[in-house]
């Protein structure tokens, strides 16, 4: 089956891991993720994407996975002399990583999309699949905190992800354009899968670009999500909190009502099964089996599972 992906980080990036081990060829020819920008930022001066990097690492089979972002064996020596430069270095960026961040911003000087340069830096690492920032245009996630907006990465990585969140902005979302290829990978998919990704800080930003919402919803794929809250926490990361902030049931279910009227089947975990009831009164499909994705039998199993609970087992 063609497989299109919505994906944010480490949630995003796992799963993909595990579709590309499922599908023939690493993926080639069957996967497209597509990614959220909405984490973009702009450091010492270079374009950081961490959730393209993440699903692109990890589909290199070189994320460091303890951290979930950034390369394995890292080292620091041009972060030490950036802080000895007097630059603010709360965002750690490691030697080999500032590599990627140096072709990305080369490019966009002169003049290459996003996409194109994604698609080169994915090449050169070994992917075979396909990766798709959902824009090449700016998209910025903002914030709302009780001490005002913030921009996304001063939000997550230098606060901690400590504040509540009492909303969220897309800044250049009305305005951005699907990339090339976004489209045609959501509407002509056999299978349309939303990772078990940050609801609202990874999947949201990318159906807020105008377009890929309505082409979910008018997809003939059979359309299937994965949900990030497992027995009523996530993994990892600020997605439980922001359920709660934002008056959501913190459970697979407050997730699936989210989903509602863009999914047909919400996969859910074990841990949730007496969740399946309450799921399918809102109109969906439930699948239940263990979404936990730690190596990469685990993630290969799940995608096998994601692939048959719509019909197109491989
Ligand atoms: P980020 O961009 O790095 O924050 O990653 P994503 O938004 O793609 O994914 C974050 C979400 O992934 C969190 O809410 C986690 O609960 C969820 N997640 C991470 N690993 C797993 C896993 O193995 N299974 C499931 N079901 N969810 C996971
Ligand atoms: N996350 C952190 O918590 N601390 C960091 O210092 C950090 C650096 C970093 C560098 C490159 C990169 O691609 C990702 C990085 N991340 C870091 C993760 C990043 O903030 C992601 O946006 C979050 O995981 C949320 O998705
Ligand atoms: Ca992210």
């Amino acid at each position: 089956p063609r497989v299109t992906l919505l994906a944010g980080g480490v949630g995003g990036a796992r799963l993909a891991h595990g579709l590309a081990l499922a599908l023939p060829d690493g993926g080639a020819e069957h996967l497209t993720a597509v990614v959220n920008v909405g984490d973009d930022t702009e450091r010492h001066g270079l374009l950081v994407s961490p959730d393209l990097d993440t699903v692109m690492y990890t589909l290199a089979g070189a994320n460091d996975e303890e951290r979930g972002w950034g390369l394995q064996g890292e080292t620091y020596a041009t972060l030490e002399q950036l802080a000895r430069l007097g630059e603010d270095t709360w965002f750690t960026l490691g030697d080999k990583d500032l590599a990627t961040h140096v072709v990305r911003t080369a490019a966009l000087r002169d003049g290459e999309p996003l996409s194109a340069v994604t698609t080169r830096l994915a090449a050169a690492l070994g992917v075979r699949a396909r990766l798709l920032p959902v824009t090449d245009d700016r998209l910025r996630t903002l914030v709302d905190t009780p001490s005002g907006r913030v921009a996304f990465q001063e939000y997550f990585v230098r606060r901690r992800h400590a504040d509540a969140v009492l909303g969220l902005a897309f800044d250049g979302a009305a305005t951005s354009r699907p990339a090339p290829g976004v489209l045609d990978a959501v509407a002509g998919a056999d299978v349309l899968v939303v990772a078990p990704s940050n609801p609202f800080l990874s999947v949201e930003p990318v159906l807020a670009v105008p377009g890929v919402r309505d082409a979910v919803r008018a997809s003939s794929a059979r359309r299937v999500a994965v949900s990030p809250i497992v027995g009523g926490q996530a993994i990892k990361g600020p997605a439980a909190q922001i359920l709660e902030t934002l008056g959501h049931e913190v459970s697979a279910l407050g997730v699936a009502r989210l989903y509602a009227g863009l999914v047909d089947v919400m996969v859910v975990d074990d841990a949730d099964a007496a969740l399946a009831d309450p799921i399918r009164e809102i109109g969906l499909d439930v699948v239940v089996t263990d979404t936990i994705m730690g190596d990469p039998a685990g993630r290969e199993r799940l995608a096998r599972a994601v692939l048959a609970a719509v019909g197109h087992p491989v």
